[in-house]
């Protein structure tokens, strides 16, 4: 079964695309928790962080660059914003095909919140 990210890097599902090349595709979250909130994902289906390869150091690289650029491109990068990665069960992770959330707009509070 494809994940929703495929189908919407496919076309088959409505997105607000603002990024795609060869390689990555970002839009918007479509449950925001930032007044930006921009998910960027691997245009190939890569689960979870625990499945990135060797061979994808550049194309994880990649979508950081991106990141930064859109960072730039939504007037949130003097200020700051927020970069995650969830994986898996205790990280939360509710669509398992990789994306890095770019969040930021507003002071985002602590890093986490303390689980222990
Ligand atoms: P995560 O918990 O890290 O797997 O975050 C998944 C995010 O994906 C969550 O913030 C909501 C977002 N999301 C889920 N379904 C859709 C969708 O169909 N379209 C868009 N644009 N975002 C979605």
């Amino acid at each position: 079964m494809p994940t929703l990210f495929e189908r919407i890097i496919a076309g088959e599902l409505p997105a607000t695309i603002l990024h795609r090349d060869d390689r990555v595709t970002a839009f918007r979250d479509i449950h925001p928790r930032a007044p930006v909130h921009i998910l960027i994902v691997p245009n190939k289906p890569i689960p979870t962080a625990n499945d990135i390869s060797d061979d994808d150091e550049a194309l994880v690289g990649h979508m950081f660059t991106v990141a930064r650029d859109l960072a730039r491109r939504e007037g949130i990068a003097e200020d700051g914003y927020r970069l995650i990665i969830n994986c898996n069960q205790h990280g939360g992770q509710e669509v398992y095909h990789l994306h890095v959330h770019l969040l930021g707009g507003a002071p985002l509070g602590g890093m986490v919140a303390k689980t222990f």
